[in-house]
């Protein structure tokens, strides 16, 4: 985009362009997680816990949305908890969506895809969330594959997340990362966590133990040119983990309700969120809640990392 028309559709909040200008370190941070990754009000709740750990962890919280037709870096708080009350009313807005809430000065709370083209527009590096898009189960018949894994093919970001949930068919979704060319870390650990789990029976490409590493590694393919994200996923804390039997069995279950009720499309990720949390009695999203803030603490030392390194 010139620089015309990143004026004209973007906006950066006075906190986040100050710390961009300033080399301080910022963590970007979606808001589909909050509007339709959690109900009313956890997902406030948590969306504002989220961004005081980032600041505790030294960096600047840059949660990322459309408002009224505006991609915006740095919310308020009341922009936060308007997203959160509307909840599912407010598009879920991946790539294909942006252009369309732009022109009709829409909201939209923005997927992983979203977000990632949002914040490299800003000129934020590091993206921390819960988990990502991948490719669904019979995606070998429905071609169900999320926007996220183009975009982690594409954008150069540092998604730091907990893995993908096994809702997701977890080796097709390594495979289709081969493919695209993005590598897959393990924060910590050599096996690609699950979300809820800190294992998955899948490995990771590398194993990675210190933000700076993370750091040097992300500066380095910069500096190659070679364009693209970075995926790194780490695993649940350990007291925060649930049993992979009880919590794969409920991912089962969720799946036929979604298949008798014809659940499809966009609607699909969402649908199994919520019916993972009601089915669990609210086991799930307290262990969803306690993940994304193991990531965002995470992300906040990894851009720490890259803002030393560029000063
Ligand atoms: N997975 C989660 N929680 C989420 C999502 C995925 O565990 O909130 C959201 C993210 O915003 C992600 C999106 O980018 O769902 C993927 O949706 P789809 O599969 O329709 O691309
Ligand atoms: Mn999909």
């Amino acid at each position: 985009m010139n620089a015309e028309s990143l004026k004209k559709h973007l906006v950066v909040s006075p906190e986040v362009q100050d710390a961009l200008d300033n080399n301080k370190p910022v963590v970007a941070l979606e808001s589909t997680i909050i509007s339709h990754g959690m109900p009313y009000p956890k997902n406030v709740e948590t969306a504002l816990q989220v961004e005081q750990i980032i600041r505790d962890n030294g960096a600047v919280p840059a949660t990322i949305a459309i408002i009224e037709g505006k991609l915006r870096a740095g919310l308020s708080a009341d922009e936060i908890d308007y997203l959160g009350k509307k909840g599912l009313e407010v598009t879920k807005a991946s790539r294909r969506d942006i252009p369309v809430l732009v022109e009709r000065g829409a909201d939209g709370a923005t997927t992983v895809a979203a977000t990632m083209i949002v914040a490299n527009l800003a000129g934020i590096s590091v993206f921390a969330t819960g988990g990502i898009g991948g490719v669904h189960r019979g995606a070998e018949t429905t071609m169900d594959i999320s926007a996220d894994l183009e975009e982690l093919a594409q954008t150069p970001v540092m998604v730091i997340c907990a893995g993908a949930k096994s809702i997701l068919d977890l080796g097709l979704t390594r495979e289709y990362l081969e493919t695209k060319g993005v590598t897959v870390f393990g924060y910590q650990t050599d096996e690609l966590p699950a979300f809820y789990t800190r294992s998955s029976g899948f490995s990771v490409d590398y194993r990675v133990d210190t933000p700076a590493e993370l750091a040097r590694i992300f500066h380095t393919k910069s500096e190659l040119g070679l364009g693209g994200g970075m995926l790194v996923t780490n695993p649940i804390p350990e007291q925060y983990s649930m049993d992979a039997d009880s919590i794969n069995a409920t991912i089962e279950a969720a799946l036929v309700e979604m298949d008798e009720k014809g659940i499809a499309g966009k609607k699909i990720t969402p649908f199994l969120l919520d019916k993972i949390q009601k089915l669990t009695g609210g086991a799930s999203l307290e262990a969803n809640i306690q993940l994304v803030f193991n990531n965002v603490a995470l992300g906040a030392q990894v851009a720490s990392q890259l803002s030393e390194q560029h000063a």
